[in-house]
């Protein structure tokens, strides 16, 4: 029994094989398996220099996985999508990103969890919002509710 949960982003720009960035969200929800809760789908405005806009997601999965296995499946998964990696904040077909986890904190070189920026981002703590309002992120101390009404406009 997975006895561990994550709260997964995800963001797609740019058609992909399974279609629309929407459609590329649907894709990688099957393919993430485990998922208990999905957010509404968002569209948008792209943060950083990509002119697209986005659709964006958060899906709450249980898994037995540490963090860094975790990531290495998503990893593969983009790949598998048909991302490609080097262009930084470049447009992409699915970006999956760990947000939170159940076990609190986890840090080492190119993995932080909580995810470093996320307090920040309207379009994680949006979705967000609607599947984890309670969650208290073990870095501020606060609740997904508090940080989303902090951000302002979204509570
Ligand atoms: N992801 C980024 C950079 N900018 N903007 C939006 N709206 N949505 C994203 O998911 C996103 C972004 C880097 O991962
Ligand atoms: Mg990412
Ligand atoms: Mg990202």
């Amino acid at each position: 029994m997975p006895t561990t949960s994550y709260a997964i982003a995800l963001g797609s720009n740019r058609r992909g094989r399974h279609g629309s960035p929407e459609a590329e969200i649907a894709a990688a929800l099957g393919a993430l398996g485990g998922v208990v809760a999905v957010s509404p789908l968002l569209r948008t405005a792209p943060l950083g220099p990509s002119k697209r806009r986005f659709a964006n997601a958060v899906a709450l999965i249980e898994s037995d996985e540490t963090p860094p296995e975790l990531l290495a499946r998503l990893k593969a998964i983009e790949r598998a999508f048909g991302r490609r990696r080097g262009r930084s904040w470049g447009a992409r077909v699915i970006d999956l990103d760990i947000v939170l986890w159940s076990g609190g904190t986890w840090g080492e070189p190119g993995l932080t969890v909580p995810h470093a920026a996320f307090r920040a981002r309207d379009f994680v703590l949006r979705p967000l919002l609607a599947v984890a309002p309670d969650w208290r992120d073990p870095v501020s101390g606060l609740r997904v509710r508090q940080l989303a009404a902090r951000l302002g406009r979204l509570a």
